[in-house]
């Protein structure tokens, strides 16, 4: 009899317990239909391009320390320079040649549709005026004022959206201490008896990032010590759409990333997958969101010294590969501790910018191609670590994205006089060039799969001169 009350007990408990952990876990967010979170993602999905900044004090030494000169937003870690000597830093942040609306501007005018800054990186240094940390722009910088909260504004002047990154991982924060002491501060590793305070010191700062920048996105960063766990990214994602219905989260709010290739092993927390430096071979198909965050030249952060930057031909081909995959594109600028954003990367957005303005109409709010097969192959890499790796060689000849009615191919290498490509089931109607002012019908022939059609001599743009097969009835 005892026995039986208590099991009774044991079981009414253990539902009991199952109850909350599951309308904890589920509470706002299962609430939501695919169709409610398609609805959700709809401008980030139609956006496609986006610039990514990265902001803090690792502006100031600008890439260099002691003949070093391949720094960047990982200063602290690599130099592994003290937090208080770090610290010193602040004093020399004065960006008094920050512009917002001119940021703004350089996006704008690149064909970008969202800003994500960076709040606050590993380095732990807030970028706005908040009650989380006094570690702040604010608090220590000569310049004394919030930069986010005027960015977010110039962006919604200018009908930009606004999102914000935010590291998980903290450098300076008491609460962690490099895990390997003397090997630098990443990984950091968790004073148990602080993580709570810590988890409610990141929803302060996070709290005031929706309420004051309103901010649309919250890219997640800096998720993969081993004291983050999924859960805790479950519980801090309910929280944050709890506050902000309609915030999009990226999938490093959770801890279960396949490193750089960037989507999730096994179920995953958030919204979006985040490939990091690279393009996935394939899209993953409806109702899987991801976007390629990459950098314009080597560094994410502001280097003196990186002249390495990618041209508009490569920007372009990769916004045109990544959307003919169903991803966006989140590309990186790291502006100096004045405030500017580096004169080569203005001029090379513009260039984009200026095919965007002709060719938009195949970029956004497209869908992936309807075509099948692949525009490259696989190479193998041994790895000194054993493990057999391989990475993709994209195949730059052409790419196609669609509407309804509509394919767009994007011509990269021009074919001649005549473009023969396999369009599957898909039945062609006219065909057209989109940088032709007249529009002018081109001549076509299609047998089955097999569509040729009669192109001009030479190509409209040098970089992508867009096709665009009508397939409406
Ligand atoms: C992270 C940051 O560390 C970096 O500074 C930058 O902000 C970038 C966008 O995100 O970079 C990473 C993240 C993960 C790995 C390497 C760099 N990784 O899994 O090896």
């Amino acid at each position: 009899m005892k026995k039986n009350v208590a099991s009774i007990c044991c079981v009414a408990f253990t539902s009991l317990l199952l109850a909350c952990l599951c309308a904890r876990a589920q509470a706002p967010v299962a609430a939501e239909t695919p169709a409610q979170r398609d609805a959700r993602m709809a401008w980030w999905r139609e956006a496609r391009f986006g610039m990514f900044v990265h902001w803090g004090l690792y502006a100031v030494p600008a890439g260099e320390w002691k003949g070093r000169t391949d720094l960047a937003e990982w200063f602290m870690d690599a130099t592994g320079i003290s937090r208080e000597e770090y610290a010193k830093f602040a004093a020399q942040f004065n960006p008094v040649k920050y512009d917002p609306d001119e940021w703004v501007r350089i996006a704008k005018n690149a064909g970008m549709k969202y800003i994500v800054i960076t709040a606050k990186h590993h380095e732990g240094f807030a970028m706005w005026d908040t009650k989380g940390t006094d570690y702040n722009i604010v608090q220590r910088t000569p310049y004394a004022k919030d930069v986010l909260k005027p960015l977010a504004e110039a962006a919604r002047r200018a009908g930009l959206h606004f999102g914000t990154y935010y590291s998980i991982m903290d450098w300076h924060d008491p609460s962690q201490s490099p895990a390997q002491p003397g090997k630098h501060y990443n990984p950091t590793k968790m004073d148990p008896a602080r993580k709570r305070a810590y988890i409610e010191e990141m929803k302060t700062e996070l709290a005031e990032l929706i309420h004051e920048t309103h901010t649309e996105v919250l890219w997640f960063d800096g998720e993969w010590m081993d004291w983050w766990t999924n859960a805790d990214g479950r519980e801090l994602y309910a929280y944050l759409r709890g506050l902000a219905p309609n915030l999009i989260i990226n999938n490093r709010v959770g801890n279960s990333r396949n490193g750089l290739m960037g989507m999730d092993k096994g179920e995953g927390v958030g919204d979006f997958g985040t490939p990091e430096q690279n393009i996935p071979a394939q899209g993953f198909g409806p109702g899987v969101y991801w976007e390629t965050c990459m950098t314009l030249n080597d560094h994410w952060g502001y280097n003196q010294h990186d002249n390495h930057w990618k041209s508009p031909e490569v920007v372009i081909r990769n916004l045109v590969d990544i959307s003919s995959k169903g991803g966006n594109y989140l590309l990186n600028v790291g502006p100096t501790a004045e405030g500017t954003i580096p004169a080569p990367a203005v001029t090379i957005l513009g260039e984009v910018g200026k095919w965007l303005n002709v060719n938009g109409e195949a970029i956004y709010a497209t869908a992936p191609t309807p075509f099948a097969g692949d525009h490259g192959h696989w190479e193998a890499d041994a790895k000194a670590d054993g493990k057999d790796k391989r990475h993709w060689i994209p195949r730059w000849d052409w790419r196609a994205t669609s509407k309804p009615g509509k394919v767009y191919v994007h011509l990269f290498e021009w074919p001649g006089k005549t473009l023969r490509i396999d369009v599957g089931a898909v039945k062609v109607k006219a065909a057209t060039l989109l940088a032709d002012p007249k529009h002018a019908p081109l001549k076509f022939v299609q047998d089955g799969k097999t569509l040729d059609v009669q192109l001009p001599d030479k190509p409209l743009d040098p970089i992508d001169t867009v096709l665009v097969l009508d397939t409406a009835k």
